[in-house]
């Protein structure tokens, strides 16, 4: 009896056991290899049709059947363990990660679902260019910038892609050499070199942004764009005289209040176009001298009586909002006694003789003049030439080739006057008295 009572409890025993072994078998079948709570990782660029991870069990003969809930992003596949991508998932938008449940039912007598959680996270990727706002962007920019300025163009670039971050740069090309991109994570400009309206007005500068993707082999991606620069006009330049030095000729006795007649008339101007500020004229040392310059039209008039003698003044033309804006000229007043007027030739007919072959440029002739008042001379052709030319100082010169047996000798009749003119006299007037010779020129 006490030998069947053992036997029995040996036999109890040994049936736990392997009901024990049997169950925990059976629970361990539907636990896949990486445990209950999975996580799958795939770039977010990966195909749609491509298998981008698994979901191993142990032992299919112990499982009765497992399925998934449905999912339009991706599918598992019980007969080769795979999940497959059935649609994109975009990482950059606002969700880069889907659950889909597996529901496994083991084979044993307590038949038991089992639910297994795969977490599908799509990680970023490099698959958006940054992108500029514009194709070009304008700027108004005054030629008085400070060198070292900053300047906001306005320009704006995104990227389509989480947390890149973007790289500005100026390419090497257009005006490149005056701007720089001193903070590269902005599209602030800088400027680098002094800008002149009055000698460029535009400028024009190509920019790129290129994305910073984070991870190793990740592509960077860029745009480009063009920045077109207007360069505004700034009051950065003194008014300018026509010329450095006027002359005029007057008798010593002129009355006063005569207008002396100044070759050419005083003018001066702003060369700030846009602004063409008002200039006001002035002769330095006023008080000493015997004449007076209208401010605003630069006409000189005899203020006090005269004596014989040649004088040069200072005169200036000052900007009339700025002091500091002025230029300075030269104004050379010839006084004569009566009767020192004349300009003569020192003969009334010269002649010269060239061999045909005389080269361009040589000196056939120089006309002398007998002069005593020492504002410059104009000498001239009254028959127009193509064949000679006479400068300056009275030199006539080969301008062309001759050729003897067409043309054996030229005859000119030449003029002298000085550049001054007195007052109240005509330009017509002046011309014809000062009719002086008849040159003629022979081979
Ligand atoms: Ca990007
Ligand atoms: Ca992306
Ligand atoms: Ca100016
Ligand atoms: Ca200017």
């Amino acid at each position: 009896m006490q030998q069947f009572t053992i036997w029995c409890c040996l036999r109890l025993w040994s049936l736990c056991l392997i009901t024990f072994i049997t169950w925990s078998t059976y629970i361990e079948a539907c636990k896949p290899q990486q445990g209950y709570e999975i996580y799958i990782m795939f770039p977010e660029d990966a195909a749609v049709g491509s298998v981008i991870g698994q979901v191993k069990f142990r032992d299919w003969n112990l499982i009765k059947q497992v399925h998934s809930e449905k999912s339009v992003y991706v599918k598992y596949d019980p007969g080769t363990e795979n999940v497959t991508l059935l649609k994109k998932i975009d990482a950059d938008k606002h969700t880069n990660k889907i659950t889909l449940r597996l529901f496994c039912e083991d084979r044993s007598s307590q038949t038991r679902n089992v639910t297994i959680t795969v977490n599908i996270i799509a990680t970023n990727v490099n698959d958006n260019p940054p992108r500029f706002t514009e194709r070009v962007y304008y700027k108004e920019i005054s030629e008085d910038t400070e060198i070292g300025s900053t300047i906001d163009c306005g320009v704006v670039a995104t990227d389509g892609d989480n947390g890149d971050n973007m790289r500005f740069s100026i390419l090497p090309d257009k005006d490149h050499e005056f701007f720089s991109i001193n903070l590269p994570g902005t599209p602030l400009i800088t400027l680098n070199q002094k800008l002149d309206y009055e000698k460029r007005r535009h400028l024009s500068i190509d920019i790129m942004v290129q994305d910073q993707p984070e991870g190793v082999n990740q592509k960077k991606l860029n745009d480009t764009a063009t920045i077109n620069f207007t360069v505004l006009d700034a009051d950065d330049l003194n008014p300018v005289f026509t010329r450095k030095k006027y002359y005029a000729l007057v008798n010593h006795n002129a009355e006063l209040g005569t207008i002396l007649a100044v070759e050419p008339p005083i003018e001066a101007y702003d060369p700030d176009y846009t602004f063409n500020e008002t200039i006001k004229f002035s002769i330095d040392d006023a008080d000493s001298t015997p004449f007076e310059i209208q401010p605003y039209n630069g006409t000189v008039y005899i203020k006090r009586h005269l004596e014989v003698g040649s004088t040069t003044y200072v005169i200036r033309g000052v900007q009339a909002n700025s002091e500091e804006r002025f230029c300075i000229a030269l104004l050379q007043v010839d006084v004569l006694a009566q009767n020192d007027t004349s300009l003569i030739f020192s003969k009334s007919f010269y002649e010269a003789a060239v061999v045909e072959n005389a080269p361009v440029g040589t000196n056939i002739l120089t006309l002398p003049v007998i002069y005593k008042a020492k504002a410059p001379l104009i000498f001239g052709f009254k028959n127009r030439t193509d064949v000679f030319r006479i400068d300056e100082s009275g030199s006539i010169r080969l301008r062309q080739p001759l050729d003897y047996e067409r043309t054996p000798f030229y005859t000119f009749l030449a003029f002298v006057r000085n550049s001054a003119k007195f007052p109240n006299e005509s330009p017509e007037r002046s011309e014809k008295a000062n009719w002086k010779d008849t040159t003629t020129f022979e081979k």
